[in-house]
């Protein structure tokens, strides 16, 4: 029936009330105190009074608001734009998922089609904006198909952040002084008496998150939940900077407002964004966004310009920083062709969009499997081209191309993984597996083409060339030394051979 879609495992508490009319409105809370299993026991269904228990409640209240919100701004019917129900249940412990009793989680319907969006609140985590942030996880799975790995799970994350925080400021619910841009302020508030969250959208380094890419903060490596949330402030940022403005970065910005920027955010994840979306995806589809709604609810040219400025001022255009980029010098110690073993390299340098690498090796190393750790959650494979043009015949790196998308890599049924990309991503890979052979051995396999392959100018290449696929976490390799590339005349195409010994 459903599976669970997304956690927000963080802590908060408390709750208040809000107003509520929302015709077609379904809502059904439950109370959780008991469960697993999911939901609980119905509590309250729509229309009918209050229970006297606050946290059902303000759940109930809260789920209105964030239903309201998308209605009122973007006619939006529902979570899914299809008028089905929202199942919440509060005050449950979310121990059947392996953590306490205070995360919040979002329940997509399998294959999102039609039924209940299922929102759960830990014990006392029944805020606004934590709610709304869950019922925007809805939103976004149900209008969108990015994946929820590494970078554009950064991504998706930090409009479902915005858009909890978003309802939290429009709702009339009344929040703790000084609380604007907090995320679970009124958790902490209650609980210590002071301002304060799990993220700050104005000022992400409070909380230990990036406030621009370059930020060192910015998580590398692991990017699963936890650079999930930490690198979501990039579009958390962002929205705060385009809505109030500030100077950041050495940008002077110009708020254009919550309505607006809200309007071009949510034009942006709901219709813009590919699957597979990058920062510097995010970077160009908010800018489409405002464009395509100049002249609507007030949106003009000039609020584009400040759209673009507080985008530039997290630096949201640039390639993130630890994607795998190759060493400076070759690694030695990688594992290279099996004795008798043919492998091959071929370069083809055409007009951009044809240009293409592709490289295969045998190796009788070590098992894939111990060689590399699941990297739909863990590191980046790089495809590393050195020759050595430098001084006195040093390496020089010639060509670097990435395969980071984490969402995209599959197991495979012998042992090993492979990753299918779609076209245009950084750096051009396309297709990449390491899996292990039925003799016992391990065969490697990458191919990048199109314009995002930084193709080097083959006349360029001196000397024996290096190539070498290097996994970012366990830091392993794989390694051929080509002596003797053959280049067209026309420079164009460039095969090497070589036979492991
Ligand atoms: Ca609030
Ligand atoms: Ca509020
Ligand atoms: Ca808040």
């Amino acid at each position: 029936m459903r599976i669970m879609s997304r956690l927000m495992a963080t802590c908060w508490l408390l709750a208040g009330l809000s107003p509520a009319a929302h015709a077609d409105l379904q809502r059904f809370v439950y109370d959780g105190a008991d469960v697993p299993p999911l939901p609980g026991v119905l509590v309250r269904s729509e229309g009918e009074p209050p229970t006297g228990n606050n946290e059902v409640d303000s759940g109930y209240d809260y789920v209105g608001d964030a239903y309201d919100y998308f209605l009122e701004m973007f006619g939006r019917d529902g979570w899914d734009d299809k008028g089905s129900p929202v199942e919440l249940t509060v005050g449950t412990c979310l121990d059947y998922v392996g953590f306490s009793c205070i995360g919040t989680t979002s329940l997509v319907p399998l294959n999102k089609k039609a039924g209940p969006l299922g929102l759960v609140m830990g014990t006392l985590s029944t805020m606004d904006d934590t709610l709304a942030a869950e019922y925007a996880v809805g939103v976004i799975e149900s209008s969108s198909e990015m994946v929820y790995f590494g970078e554009t799970g950064a991504i998706a994350q930090g409009y479902a952040f915005t858009f909890g925080e978003v309802v939290d400021l429009t709702n009339g619910v009344a929040d703790v002084p000084g609380g604007r841009w907090y995320f679970g302020d009124d958790v902490f508030y209650g609980l210590l008496g002071q301002v304060t969250g799990i993220k700050n959208f104005i000022d992400p380094n409070e909380f230990g998150d990036p406030a621009k890419m370059s930020d060192p903060l910015f998580q590398c490596g692991h990017l699963s939940e936890g650079g999930i949330y930490a690198n979501s402030s990039l579009i958390t940022h962002a929205f705060a900077l385009t809505t109030d403005g500030g100077a950041f970065n050495g940008h002077d910005i110009t708020g254009i407002g919550i309505e607006k920027a809200g309007r071009i955010y949510y034009r942006t994840v709901t219709e813009l964004l590919p699957r597979t979306a990058t920062f510097l995806d995010n970077y160009n589809a908010v800018q489409q966004a405002c464009k395509d709604l100049v002249g609507t609810h007030g949106i003009t040219q000039s609020d584009c310009i400040e759209v673009k400025k507080a985008l530039d001022a997290v630096e949201m255009w640039m390639t993130i920083p630890c994607a795998g980029a190759c060493p400076a010098e070759p690694l030695t110690s990688c594992d290279e062709s099996a004795p008798g073993k043919r492998t091959r390299l071929t370069l083809i340098d055409r007009w951009t969009s044809r240009d293409t690498l592709s490289w295969d090796l045998e190796t009788s190393g070590i098992p894939i499997d111990d060689a590399m750790v699941d990297p739909r959650f863990y590191s980046t494979q790089a495809m590393c081209l050195y020759d050595h043009s430098g001084p006195d015949g040093a390496a020089v790196l010639k060509l670097e191309a990435k395969a980071n998308i984490q969402g995209l890599w599959k197991p495979l049924a012998g042992g090993g993984w492979s990753a299918r990309y779609p076209s245009r991503l950084p750096d051009g890979v396309r297709k990449i597996s390491l899996k292990n052979t039925q003799s016992g051995t391990t065969r490697i396999r990458v191919a990048a083409k199109g314009e995002n392959l930084a193709m080097p100018d083959l006349n360029s290449i001196e000397g024996p060339l290096k190539a070498q696929l290097f996994n970012t976490f366990t830091e392993h390799c794989w390694s051929t030394d080509y002596d003797t590339p053959v280049i067209s005349p026309k420079g164009d195409r460039l095969r090497a051979v070589e036979i492991g010994n």
